[in-house]
């Protein structure tokens, strides 16, 4: 039987174009986000091709994400693969001026939310002896930058949690994995930018960014690795981009 993915964060940008490829190649997929007429739509068009369970549910929430995944019908209680996608930079403020609501928006999301998703799916991994996390990290996570700097500590921190659990599920079977892409252009600076779509536009003008679908390709390389090979951890640039604030404009 095909492998039982859940995306995080599929009704946008990485986890959709995750989603799509996956769907493709006809794994099973639970998509999970807030936004609901998102996830019928890619409901609507993926399950012409394979079987797709979307949940409305925010992360940030701990128990919207308990009920939530405790009522998936059986068949779907088996997840094989989580990604844990969603996630958000809000603002672009130094922290001496930063906006206490966008941190909490940002640890809340970037991190508990991880942490809730995971530690409600890991017990039934360990019990199966089998399954794979793969936490989508950043650059920002390895090089942090000024007007980031919660924004990057989030991705830091979920960069540890992944070598530390990599340690922990070792002997159970269980892979886990961290993909740190670069700048992507999806919807992520205009909400970092909150709504301000001009600003957002300049992040990715003058050069090449990552398209989502790069990223969701790396994700579906990881996913199809045999059984005795597992990458811990990737990051992916675009060629226009050395660090995490250097870019070749044209
Ligand atoms: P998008 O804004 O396009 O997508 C973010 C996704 O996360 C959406 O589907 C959104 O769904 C979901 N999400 C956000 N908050 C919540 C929440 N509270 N509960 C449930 N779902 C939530 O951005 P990206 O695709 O770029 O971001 C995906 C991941 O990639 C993030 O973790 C980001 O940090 C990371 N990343 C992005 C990079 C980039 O340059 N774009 C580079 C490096 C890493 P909804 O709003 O419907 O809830
Ligand atoms: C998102 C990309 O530009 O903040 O992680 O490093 S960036």
């Amino acid at each position: 039987m095909s492998k039982t993915i859940l995306i995080t964060g599929a009704t946008s940008g990485i986890g959709k174009a995750t989603a799509e490829l996956l769907a493709e190649k006809k794994y099973r997929l639970i998509l999970t986000g807030r936004r609901e007429e998102r996830l019928i739509e890619l409901r609507n068009k993926l399950s012409q091709v394979t079987e797709i369970m979307v949940l409305r549910l925010d992360i940030r929430k701990k128990n919207e994400v308990t009920t939530a995944l405790e009522n998936l019908p059986g068949a779907w209680k088996d997840i094989d693969v989580l990604i844990n996608n969603a996630g958000l930079a809000r603002g672009y403020d130094l922290f001496h001026e930063g906006i206490i609501e966008d941190w909490e928006e940002m640890i809340d999301t970037n991190l508990k939310g991880v942490l809730y998703v995971s530690r409600w799916l890991i017990p039934s991994m360990i019990e199966r002896k089998k399954g794979h996390i793969i936490n989508v990290g950043s650059i920002a996570g390895r090089e942090p930058y000024p007007r980031g700097s919660v924004y990057c500590a989030t991705k830091s921190a979920l960069a540890t949690l992944t070598k530390a659990l990599r340690m922990e599920l070792l002997g159970y079977g269980i892979k886990v994995s961290l993909v740190a892409p670069a700048a992507t252009e999806t919807e992520f600076s205009l909400v970092r930018f909150k709504n301000d779509s001009e600003r957002a536009k300049k992040v990715y003008e003058g050069y090449q960014p990552l398209r989502p679908e790069d990223v969701a390709e790396v994700i579906s390389f990881i996913i199809e690795r045999p059984p005795h090979v597992n990458i811990d951890d990737i990051l992916i640039m675009p060629t226009a981009q050395a660090s995490s604030m250097m870019f070749h404009r044209y």
